[in-house]
């Protein structure tokens, strides 16, 4: 039932975004995320607030990034948007449209090549 006092007990969580380009770095941290959210539904929260401009494409396992803060990933280049775990430096298990960050956690969008 989503009325107003559903909303006053959503928790809300923070996370944090790292954009690792060839010739910088961009780094922001979303506020009020619901819990449970998608990091693509987080990419969209700081699209709104204007921090962060993406594209992505429909693929048989969900949506891919194809672009983000105007650097386009060129397969002909063999590149490729990575979503890594700011702490570990693992890959995340899923894609933007599937994996859910938690609480505190740094994620890491890095121009690689494979
Ligand atoms: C090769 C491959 C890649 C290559 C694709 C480029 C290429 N041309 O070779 C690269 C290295 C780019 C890649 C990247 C990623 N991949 Co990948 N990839 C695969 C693999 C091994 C084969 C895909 C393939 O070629 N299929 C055959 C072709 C004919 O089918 P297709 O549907 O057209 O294939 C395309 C899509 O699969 C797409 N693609 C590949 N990986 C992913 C991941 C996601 C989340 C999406 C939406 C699309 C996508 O690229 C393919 C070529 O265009 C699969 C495992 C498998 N056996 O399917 C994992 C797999 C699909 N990838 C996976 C993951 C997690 C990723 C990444 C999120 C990893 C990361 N943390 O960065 C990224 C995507 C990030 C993004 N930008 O959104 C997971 C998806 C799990 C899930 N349920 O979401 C899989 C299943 C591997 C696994 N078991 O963990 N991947």
């Amino acid at each position: 039932m989503g009325n107003i006092f559903m909303e006053f007990f959503t928790t809300r969580i923070r996370v944090q975004l790292s954009v690792i380009k060839p010739d910088s770095t961009d780094a922001i941290t979303v506020h009020g995320v619901k819990k449970d959210n998608y990091l693509l539904q987080i990419m969209q929260q700081a699209r709104c607030n204007q921090e962060l401009e993406f594209e992505t494409t429909s693929t048989s396992w969900g949506e891919s990034v194809t672009s983000i803060n105007g650097l386009r990933a060129e397969s002909s280049k063999r590149e490729y948007w990575a979503l890594l775990d700011g702490t570990t430096g693992n890959f995340l298990p899923l894609g933007v449209s599937s994996y859910q960050p938690s609480d505190g956690e740094h994620i890491v969008f890095e121009l690689r090549k494979w």
